[in-house]
């Protein structure tokens, strides 16, 4: 062999081996080098029996061998009967012999569908370790969860586990469009590639429904809200339904944008009217004919009537009528419609946080049966800090979903490492008082709090082809912690971030306790580096990549950040107190009254509720202009800090993702800084006061950073 090609060779196959880690996500399965923990484990591992045969309990079987593989160095025998004991057996409750039916039933009750069991059992005086669950999804979640148990080296003593998740929608949102760009995706094209399916099946996409299905994802919108509707056309239907057959046994729906005008656009109907016979028909056809190719389609996910979208109002008709005809239409076979209220109306300039609940409250109670109202977690859209939206807890008579934004449109991109279950948890845990005290978002979106048939997480997805599936590899996380938080809406992110990290790159405590502090307090430090205090919306128009607080040309008032800081030579924020849009009223009176005082209003929350003087004392005694600053360079101080963290990591972990990390951390010191120093310069011409000791001289002027243009920054069409 010639010398180049040795080498290119030899460049190729390094290149792939090193270019596998990123790509095998939170499933690493390191080798266990505690050796209590895995002569623990190699003793219940050396006989699986499996008790069935489906697609599924394969996988799960096949999953359990790549696992005590790698992470034992030990050949499990797979068997089909039990016999001796230490066996690990594996299948649902209709496979298990009576003895062990009996043996597990209070397991059993304390479960529901999707819930399974995991547990040291004595059988007929033998030990036998079992996962288990009603159905063989179910059990599929066990065998993950129990890999979750071998890969964060917990110890098998004792073991009775038994788990369920709390929601039963928990689906992620693809804004791909169909020609494969991603809108507000920053890990490259869409994972679906319309032009070879159906029938060439990219591994990826398997590979795609094993990363969901172990953290407990059981639905996935292939398309983008803002919608296509040629995907409703036979000739994409047939690719669809190639997806959903590979996604099948791994307990993944698939559920598609519903274009509110297709009738018009692919049935060469006249009008879109959601009471017009003919498009009732129209819409129930087209059920039939999905439901013909996957028996098992979830439904719809409509973004109507907003941001341009078409809907049920440009017939006179309302978000309740719209819902309720594709309601109708999927209802016969178990379909659901998720109906957005991410809708702000440009004739209503008056506060944009408000529009949502003030449209869509008074439907309380008229939605059909298999209608869910999917809402956003602020009230605007997706920044870096909102408190909770208000409709959470105010529509007793309606499920409400939750839409988090897992990919990072207002966070940095996936250039910025953020862990984002901090930010959702922040959510979840915040009490609407709807109900009295302890009526937090959690409990509405669980559905616990007005006791609602259906429930689901939506997250809008960070992933796409990049070889590390989200761009960043911390950005990995984002996609695992809201797999684990629509499971368990009361998880600590704490928790989260420790389950990962061991998975994902090492269980020395060294590593852990440090890298675990920085991510915990990276969410923090973008608050303060782009929006602190309360400031929101103040992200460079149309792609949202960096600051531009000064711009205030566009059309809509509300596209523009001048409409969101509301800066001026007496003060800064945006009044949605009484004295100003009068928003606060739209919350429970305990929240509205904690919101609507200066005094009690938590400062993190201050410039989204009140307009503020410069020479406000906030709570540490320095005045609004300085403490806006100080919070600007604490920012940039964070950033500085988990770049010391980091660079203390190399010895733990694989050169490529050290790498590929330090690089991505020096970006986002960078842009923290750009952020600060571009805000301030701007701000300052209002405040007219100096930065205080301790804040860094800007190195260029607000000239300059109002000057830069990128007119392909990605995710923007
Ligand atoms: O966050 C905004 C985005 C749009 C998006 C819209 C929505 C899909 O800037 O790109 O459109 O929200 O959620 O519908």
């Amino acid at each position: 062999m010639k010398l180049s090609r040795f080498v290119f060779l030899f460049v190729l196959i390094s290149f792939s081996a090193l270019a596998q880690k990123d790509y095998k996500l939170w499933l690493q399965y390191n080798k266990i080098t505690n050796p209590a923990i895995a002569s623990e484990y190699k003793s219940n591992l050396k006989n699986i029996v499996s008790l069935g045969n489906s697609e599924t309990l394969k996988i799960s079987i096949k999953e359990l061998e790549t696992g005590i593989l790698s992470m034992l160095d030990q050949k499990p025998q797979i068997k089909t009967e039990i016999e001796g004991e230490n066996n690990l057996i594996i299948g649902s409750k209709p496979s298990l012999n009576s003895d062990l039916q009996k043996t597990l039933q209070s397991d059993f009750d304390k479960i529901n569908s999707e819930g399974f069991i995991i547990k040291l059992v004595v059988l007929k005086n033998k030990k036998q370790l079992i996962i288990t669950g009603k159905n063989d999804v179910a059990v599929l979640y066990g065998v993950f969860s129990f890999l979750r148990l071998m890969q964060t080296n917990t110890s098998l003593k004792n073991l009775s586990i038994s788990d369920s998740p709390k929601t039963n929608i928990r689906i992620l949102n693809h804004w791909d469009n169909l020609d494969r760009t991603v809108e507000r995706g920053y890990a490259g094209f869409s994972l679906w590639n319309w032009q070879k399916l159906p029938d060439f099946i990219d591994q990826r996409y398997v590979d795609y429904a094993r990363a969901n299905a172990s953290i407990g994802i059981n639905g996935t919108v292939l398309t983008n809200v803002n919608a296509n509707a040629l995907i409703l056309t036979p000739q994409y239907l047939e690719k669809v339904e190639a997806l959903a057959n590979v996604f099948r046994p791994y307990g993944i729906k698939v559920y598609l944008t519903a274009r509110f005008s297709a009738p018009i656009e692919i049935g060469n109907l006249k009008t879109a009217d959601p009471k017009d016979p003919e498009v009732m028909n129209w819409w129930k056809n087209k059920a039939v004919e999905i439901y013909k190719r996957i028996p098992d389609f979830g439904g719809f996910l409509v973004k109507a009537n907003s941001e341009g979208q078409p809907g049920p109002q440009n017939y006179g008709r309302d978000h309740v009528d719209g819902a309720n005809m594709l309601a109708d239409a999927v209802a016969p076979f178990g379909g659901v419609i998720m109906w957005r209220a991410f809708v702000y109306s440009e004739h209503d300039a008056n506060d944009r946080a408000k529009q949502a609940y003030a449209e869509f409250q008074l439907y309380d109670g008229k939605f059909k049966e298999n209608v869910i109202v999917q809402v956003k977690n602020g009230a605007i859209d997706f920044q870096p800090r909102e408190p909770f939206h208000p409709l959470f807890g105010a529509m007793p008579k309606t499920p409400l979903m939750m839409e988090f934004q897992i990919t990072q449109e207002y966070l940095g991109f996936s250039t910025h490492l953020v862990f984002l279950p901090k930010l959702f948890q922040e959510v979840l845990e915040s009490d609407t008082y709807r109900k009295g005290k302890g009526s937090t978002v959690a409990k509405v979106v669980d559905g616990s709090l007005y006791n609602n048939k259906i429930t689901g997480i939506a997250g809008v997805a960070n992933i796409g082809n990049d070889l590390n599936w989200t761009g960043h590899p911390f950005a990995q996380a984002n996609w695992y912690g809201f797999g684990r938080l629509a499971w368990n809406p009361y998880l600590d992110s704490e928790v989260i971030a420790d389950e990962w990290l061991r998975s994902t790159f090492s269980n020395d405590e060294n590593f852990i306790k440090p890298v675990k502090k920085m991510m915990i307090d990276s969410r923090e430090a973008v608050v303060n580096y782009m929006t602190p205090l309360g400031l929101h919306h103040i992200m460079d128009t149309g792609h949202h990549y960096g600051p531009g607080p000064w711009v205030s040309n566009l059309s809509r008032p509300e596209w523009n950040p001048v409409y969101y800081h509301k800066a001026d030579k007496n003060g800064i924020g945006f009044d949605r107190s009484k004295s100003g849009t009068n928003a606060t009223a739209q919350y429970a009176i305990e929240v509205e009254k904690l919101f609507d005082n200066l005094e009690t209003c938590p400062e993190k929350d201050l410039l989204w509720f009140h307009h503020v003087s410069w020479d406000y004392k906030l709570k540490n005694g320095q005045t609004l202009w300085n403490g806006l600053a100080l919070k600007y360079q604490e920012g940039v101080n964070q950033v500085v800090t988990m770049q010391n963290i980091w660079n203390k990591t190399e010895k733990y972990i694989d050169a490529e993702r050290f790498n590929e990390v330090q690089m991505l951390l020096e970006i986002q010191n960078k842009e923290a800084k750009w952020w600060r120093d571009a805000c301030l310069l701007y701000f300052q011409q209002y405040s007219g006061k100096e930065l205080p000791a301790g804040v860094e001289k800007p190195t260029q002027t607000l000239d300059y950073f109002k000057s830069l243009k990128f007119p392909f920054a990605p995710g923007n069409g």
